[in-house]
């Protein structure tokens, strides 16, 4: 019988159709040649640590419930970002994708295999981080929790189906086919954010806070789509180091700059913000206990 650990690096390279080991991946990202790619990635863990710490100090006196949820959730944010970049920088996360027929970086080599290098790992947590950015905004601008959970499905839905783009490699046709899916799945996000979200922050009270950290979200998100398809897996006018900084540019823009904007805001506790002793409680009028 195979052992599981084989089963499953012959399930991987399968799905990613790669022979490449993560090893030769570290070494061809690491061995010298590659020096801002593999910087685009050792500077998120980085600044993904240092939010972490930061979060953890600014929120140590908060003592309303509320605020202490969306400080909860930005610190995930952060949480899922270092463990992504540390997935990609281990080579773990990363893959070599043969092209299909007809599309421009079809024939290409990658450390010695065909294929172009795919940081798959990105599509696969952005699932994970992104519905935590989500939470964030919705709960700031005081949305309720069917609106806030529907934006997080279709996030998840987005990035799963912009990994089927990434890693489709039987047609050009399907791999722009799920390009599109994903977009759509997008534009409800966007509608959510710009609609719904901007009345409520209104009414809540949150339009300043609310108003910047929309602009942030929704131009910088823009900037995935874009950048996936000028990059070496959409019609490969940039290649793949330049690719890698603009999504960690974004990255810094989407999650940290968010992240410290929207804490700075939170720690003085506004009445807009808190929810009071038994908000989230599972019992009414019962006060949930600290320890
Ligand atoms: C893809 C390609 C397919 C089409 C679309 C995309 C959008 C990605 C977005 C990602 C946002 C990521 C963030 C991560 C923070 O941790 C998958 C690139 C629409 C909007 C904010």
């Amino acid at each position: 019988m195979q052992p599981p650990i084989d089963l499953g690096f012959r399930a991987c390279s399968a799905v990613l159709q790669t022979g490449v080991t993560d090893q030769e991946l570290f070494e061809y990202v690491f061995g010298g040649d590659n020096t801002l790619l593999a910087l685009s990635f050792v500077v998120n863990i980085a600044l993904a640590g240092l939010t972490i710490l930061g979060i953890a100090y600014l929120g140590r006196n908060l003592s309303d419930p509320r605020p202490k949820a969306i400080a909860t959730a930005l610190m995930l944010i952060s949480v899922v970002s270092i463990s992504s970049y540390t997935g990609l920088t281990s080579g773990l996360t990363l893959g070599v994708v043969e092209m299909p027929a007809g599309h421009p970086a079809a024939g290409a080599t990658t450390a010695g295999q065909d294929g172009v290098l795919v940081m798959w790992g990105r599509y696969l947590t952005w699932t994970f981080s992104t519905p935590f950015i989500l939470i964030v905004l919705g709960m700031i601008a005081g949305s309720n929790w069917t609106k806030i959970l529907t934006t997080c499905a279709f996030t998840i839905a987005m990035c799963v189906t912009g990994l089927a783009a990434a890693l489709t490699t039987s047609s050009l046709v399907l791999r722009w086919w799920w390009f599109v899916l994903s977009s759509t799945f997008f534009l409800v996000i966007v509608y959510v954010i710009l609609v719904d979200w901007t009345a409520e922050a209104e009414r809540t009270g949150t339009t300043d806070l609310f108003r910047t950290l929309k602009l942030l979200t929704v131009v910088g998100w823009f900037g995935y789509p874009i950048l996936w398809a000028l990059g070496v897996e959409g019609i490969a006018i940039l290649d793949v180091a330049t690719t890698s900084w603009g999504y960690s540019v974004l990255d810094i823009i989407t999650k940290y700059i968010v992240t410290f904007l929207a804490m700075f805001y939170v720690i003085d506790e506004p009445e807009s913000i808190t929810g009071g002793a038994d908000y989230s409680a599972s019992l009414p009028r019962v006060e949930p206990s600290d320890d």
